[in-house]
């Protein structure tokens, strides 16, 4: 028998889930065991993730989830917990928005110039990336004391099985690999002072990961021996392992959570000086491919407003905000300006005064002015992926939560002036369970686990309408941020 019951723990920057997957052949089903919400905590000494909350809530989830074949680990990318010789953790990983990293990347160009450091490992600037965030804490106790270094999903997996590894689509976010050896970028390491012997040995998806321990056996009631499998530990390469486009298709993707990612698969980087200019990224993905994309700072601009607002309830604010005139006001939602936590309703207003339009008045108007935004900057993205790697696409496939956001597809429909499929919006729990089941043969290799995706699971359809010249003069208003110098 080859179908089989996987387990995905997804760990997103605002909630965690545990997710059942059955996968046969012809069988795709997946449902939710268990969701937990994510949130960081401000220390005096800065943002730090609740690493322990969160692992609760995956035992929770393991738990609720029942006996299962396998299971995999996915997170956001470039945020790590340090281990000291007993393999103890040292302290609250820290989170990606926090300040620390603020004026790092100077320092470190004064080393290694951006464009070398790009051409030797295709990461965007971006400060959070786990390069700068290890040369702000450079001199600190900590990482004096540190042994081993393992991002999020590498550290909760440890955790589950007692065995270390890294990860390698995950760390390639770390702006430490070369996309074109797929292995550590030695040179720029080693002239940044970063030891990258706190690194564990790199492993791949499909990689056995160990069997969970003893005790966490007894803490979910689950009977062993349950192994662990690597899976695209990088939720958005598991996103995109999940995206349902055929074969030959030529398609862009947009992964839409916290985080817009917008961009195109490709077999080799691209590191041109204009692909660095546009401030886009080569992230390693699954089956030697390259995720070409880059980040806009997605939903975030929404769950902050809410956040500042009291709001816990989306629905209403979408429902009035699609009512609203379109492209009244306008900002550059890839504008790291927009990075850190904290009254997001007035940043956006003043981006707007700044550019000569008028400031949102209402919640909804600020709705509207971050949906349009968003469009905007999706449109931007996927026609500059298209230039830089020289390649024209016909489809835009939109996973993640966005997926179930249709004024935000018909925006990015009509913006991009493409048509939108959207779904799955669990992209990143079904392509953690379909490289578990690809390792476990339940599914076959090549395009089989991306058919299976696109035979099973709703998708709906958006055609684009309108005007592309009305984009393209609220693209002019944007007063666009212009990427690193
Ligand atoms: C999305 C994501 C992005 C990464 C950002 C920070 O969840 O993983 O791909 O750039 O979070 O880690």
């Amino acid at each position: 028998e080859r179908t089989k019951t996987f387990a995905a723990v997804d760990l997103g920057a605002s909630n965690g889930r545990v997710m059942v997957g059955r996968v046969g052949p012809d069988t795709l089903r997946l449902s939710e065991a268990h969701r937990f919400p994510n949130r960081p905590v401000h220390l005096p000494e800065g943002l730090r993730w609740d690493i322990l909350g969160l692992y609760g809530g995956v035992l929770d989830g393991l738990r609720a989830a029942g006996q299962v074949d396998s299971l995999g680990v996915d997170s956001w990318a470039v945020d790590y917990g340090l281990l000291d010789a007993h393999g103890a953790l040292l302290g609250n990983p820290v989170h990606y928005r926090d300040r620390r990293t603020d004026a790092v990347a100077e320092k470190v160009w004064a080393t290694v110039p951006p464009d070398e450091l790009y051409r030797s490992t295709g990461i965007q600037h971006a400060p959070f990336n786990t390069l700068y965030q290890l040369v702000a804490a450079q001199g600190t106790p900590q990482l004096a004391a540190a042994r081993r270094l393992l991002l999020i999903p590498d550290l909760i997996t440890y955790w589950l099985t007692g065995e270390q590894g890294t990860e390698l689509t995950n760390a390639s976010t770390t702006q430490l690999i070369d996309p074109r050896t797929r292995d550590w970028a030695r040179g720029p390491a080693a002239r940044l002072s970063v030891d990258l012997g706190l690194f564990a040995p790199l492993r791949r998806p499909g990689d056995p990961a160990g069997p969970l321990l003893p005790h966490v056996l007894e803490a979910t009631g689950l009977r062993g021996p349950v192994p662990v499998t690597t899976v695209a530990s990088h939720d958005t390469a598991s996103a995109v392992a999940a995206v349902p486009a055929r074969p030959g298709e030529r398609f862009a993707y947009l992964c839409t959570g916290t985080w817009s990612l917008a961009g195109l698969e490709l077999d080799a980087p691209v590191t041109t000086e204009a692909s660095r200019a546009a401030n886009f990224t080569n992230e390693l993905g699954v089956d030697g491919t390259i995720r070409f994309l880059r980040n806009i700072m997605g939903l975030w601009l929404i769950q902050e407003c809410m956040r500042t607002w009291g709001e816990s309830d989306i629905a209403p604010l979408l429902a009035e905000a699609a009512q609203l005139p379109a492209l009244r006001s306008v900002v550059d939602a890839a504008d790291p300006a927009f990075l850190a936590p904290g009254s997001m309703p007035e940043r956006i207003a003043t981006a707007c005064r700044a550019t000569g339009q008028p400031a949102p008045a209402t919640r909804a108007e600020t709705t509207r002015c971050i949906l349009d935004s968003l469009a905007l900057a999706h449109r931007r993205a996927i026609h500059e992926a298209q230039h830089l790697a020289d390649r024209a696409v016909d489809v835009v496939y939109v996973v993640g939560g966005g997926a179930r956001n249709g004024l935000l597809c018909q925006l990015t429909a009509d913006a991009c002036g493409l048509p939108v499929v959207a779904g799955p919006a669990e992209a990143a729990a079904l392509g953690n369970v379909l490289m578990q089941a690809r390792a476990h043969g339940s599914v076959g290799d090549g395009a089989a686990p991306r058919e299976l995706v696109a035979a099973t699971q709703p998708l709906t359809r958006y055609e684009p309408s309108g005007d592309q010249a009305v984009w393209d003069a609220a693209d002019r208003r944007t007063g666009r941020w212009s990427g690193p110098s």
